[in-house]
């Protein structure tokens, strides 16, 4: 294990034992994914998705698909399942958006997502900019926004973390995409209930859980930055046979 790692493993551990969450009592992200379908989550309205040209949605870019647990990793693609496609172009003043709904009202500290679909990220269509907002009236609001943050354009999964908040519907409004005029496009979106500790161990263990998930994720990161060092190298090696032939 390289220093470097080892000092960033060091770092998230002593962040995970000490860190003083913002909520009255301690919590941690628990690890059920309240959005998922298989956990009753669902989509309660969208802003668009794509569609043929007889005007019908695309089932393989169904906004749905953002939620159904399937996710395009390296080069493999699910065969049902691309990821969520938009009919437009985001931006600030007209964001592309959906609304997911829990099955219940719950307290939420975290959003996952996952911008990979079928799509190379050279295109441009993953989510750049995106905001969290949350209601808990109804779908209508009034919603109270949580945070604004970056999706890198690198094909994993990623968190973004925020002080627990009651939520029933989960508002995701994406005002930038990498660069396409075309559409936007996501692979999936997961949310996380804050649990309120009660037992100092209970805690240690959840943290540890998450620490877990984050290295994974690190883990994953890193095998995406040497696939693309790899790939790189690969295609700019000089050819074989001209080597071969300068030594005939
Ligand atoms: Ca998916």
């Amino acid at each position: 294990m390289t220093v470097r790692v080892s000092v960033l493993i060091a770092a998230i551990c002593l962040g995970t034992l000490i860190g003083a969450p913002s909520w009255s009592a301690p919590t941690v992200a628990g690890t059920t994914n309240l959005v998922a379908a298989e956990n009753g989550g669902r989509i309660a309205r969208f802003s668009s998705q794509t569609v043929d040209e007889n005007g019908q949605p695309i089932a393989v870019w169904s906004v749905t698909n953002l939620i159904d647990g399937k996710y395009v990793i390296g080069s493999h693609t699910p065969a049902d399942s691309y990821g969520w496609r938009s009919r437009a172009v985001p931006s600030p003043e007209a964001p592309e958006w959906v609304i997911f709904e829990l099955p219940e009202r719950r307290l939420i500290s975290r959003v996952v997502v996952d911008p990979t679909t079928d799509d190379p990220e050279f295109l441009g269509r993953w989510a750049k900019n995106i905001r969290v907002s949350i209601a808990t009236e109804g779908i209508d609001g009034p919603y109270k926004v949580v945070g604004s943050y970056v999706v890198v354009r690198r094909g994993i999964k990623q968190s973004f973390d925020f002080p627990p908040v009651e939520a029933k519907w989960v508002r995701l409004d994406i005002t930038a995409n990498w660069g396409s005029d075309f559409a936007v496009e996501l692979g999936e979106v997961e949310v996380y209930e804050a649990i309120v500790g009660d037992d100092m161990l209970d805690q240690l263990i959840q943290r540890l859980s998450n620490l877990l998930d984050d290295l994974k994720r690190y883990r994953d990161a890193q095998r995406y930055q040497q696939h693309q060092e790899s790939t790189e190298a690969v295609t700019t090696r000089p050819e074989p046979a001209a080597e071969d032939d300068a030594e005939q």
